[in-house]
């Protein structure tokens, strides 16, 4: 039997990180829509992340993008997020939009412009001390289009070259987070491109380098839940970054493509009990909102991310444990299938109401009058998006 508290409890306790980017105008290489009342300023985009954390209660930590989100004074934007109930989280570097980095940025054939993309990581650390913030995740776009156009072994030395200098300046409770990706934009070979070439380069690095799954970022058909398994008995999982894909890496809201498949994923993070946040996962949101409104879109995702968490915690271990043991292979899918057919909605209800929250958190959103607000406040100036 499932303790019905002890499942409010770790639903209460959940954090759900939201990317400062979200809340920027972004599109696809077709378009970019503008939205009215979007941020133009690092500021602004922690106020929307602030308010997703005001309505939902369980995101507290907002992820930057340098230089999207640099500032001159880390510690004072540190303190502006507080004040607004929230924290700075992972520190998002960005080796993909200089044109010096068409060939790669940490992989590039040029020793000079190794050093410059390497710089910036090293940088990105200083912005960490400065926030307090603990994870660095690094995401390259590094890859070719062609076969022959570098040599595929060097650029994996040069990647470990990179990632030693990065690790060796990490401080005692800070650590990398590595991500990887299946392709684009290079095309024929991508150097991090699958979670056993992150997995490789973090044992090669030490204990404070951990993989971060984008669970956008695979072939149509992958078993993450199977990748999850695996780095959480290998103490190498730091990280997700969630999303919904339906053909590529198409980063709409999580839960929406395949809620089943994120059920699975938080089954296996309850399964060796790593959902409080004292078990170190960061549980990112990596989503950009091209169509839709972005804030309610942001505490929509939220939402999801806590049905599939409230559903995985539903899951009769003893009953499920017994059926495996039996081989009893029909009784075992049925009591998975049981706790994914269960509406959490009524239980998360409660789980806010608890907590002083409205049981329908885009619903307050709307009633708050904080979009209208946004609108009239933000009229004025640049809005940021991708690169701003
Ligand atoms: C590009 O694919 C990407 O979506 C990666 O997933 C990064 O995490 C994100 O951009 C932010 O740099
Ligand atoms: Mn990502
Ligand atoms: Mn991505």
């Amino acid at each position: 039997m499932t303790d019905l508290s002890a499942v409010k409890r770790s639903l209460a306790s959940q954090a759900i990180e939201t990317p400062s980017w979200a809340y920027g105008n972004s599109g696809t290489r077709f378009k970019v829509f503008a939205q009215p009342g979007v941020p133009r300023s690092p500021e602004e985009k922690i106020a929307d992340a602030a308010t997703v954390h005001k309505y939902t209660g369980v995101a507290p930590t907002v992820a930057l993008h340098i230089p999207w989100d640099r500032v001159d004074d880390y510690g004072a934007l540190t303190r502006y997020a507080e004040d607004l109930g929230v924290r700075i989280g992972a520190i998002n570097t960005n080796v993909f939009q200089d044109d010096d980095y068409k060939l790669g940025s940490v992989t590039n054939p040029d020793p000079g412009i190794r050093r410059k993309a390497t710089d910036h990581l090293l940088d990105a650390i200083g912005v960490m001390d400065a926030t307090g913030s603990r994870d660095l995740k690094l995401w390259f776009s590094d890859g070719i289009n062609y076969p022959g156009q570098d040599d595929l072994r060097e650029r994996q030395d040069r990647l470990a070259a990179a990632l030693r200098e990065t690790y060796d300046r990490l401080g005692d409770e800070q650590r990398i987070l590595l991500e990887y990706k299946l392709f684009e934009p290079a095309f024929y070979a991508t150097d991090i491109p699958d979670w056993g070439t992150s997995y490789a380069h973090c044992v090669e690095l030490g204990p404070k380098a951990t993989v971060c799954i984008d669970t956008g970022h695979h072939a149509p058909g992958t078993n993450i839940e199977f990748i999850v398994a695996f780095l959480l008995r290998q103490n190498r999982l730091g990280a997700f970054d969630f999303n919904s894909r339906f053909y590529a890496d198409d980063d709409l809201m999580v839960g929406a493509a395949d809620p089943f498949q994120l059920f699975r994923i938080m089954y296996e993070i309850v399964r060796a009990d790593a959902l409080d946040p004292s078990y170190g996962i960061a549980f990112m949101l990596d989503q950009c909102h091209n169509i839709e409104q972005k804030i309610p879109a942001v505490i929509r995702s939220v939402m999801n991310v806590q049905e599939a968490t409230a559903k995985a915690l539903l899951v009769d271990r003893d009953a499920l444990a017994t059926a495996q043991r039996a081989g009893d292979v029909l009784e075992a899918n049925a009591v998975l299938m049981d706790a994914y057919n269960t509406d959490v909605r009524p239980l998360l209800a409660e789980v806010r109401a608890d907590a002083g929250l409205d049981p329908d958190p885009v619903g307050a959103y709307r009633r708050s009058g904080y979009q209208r607000r946004i609108e009239e406040e933000r009229a004025e100036g640049a809005q940021a998006g991708w690169g701003a």
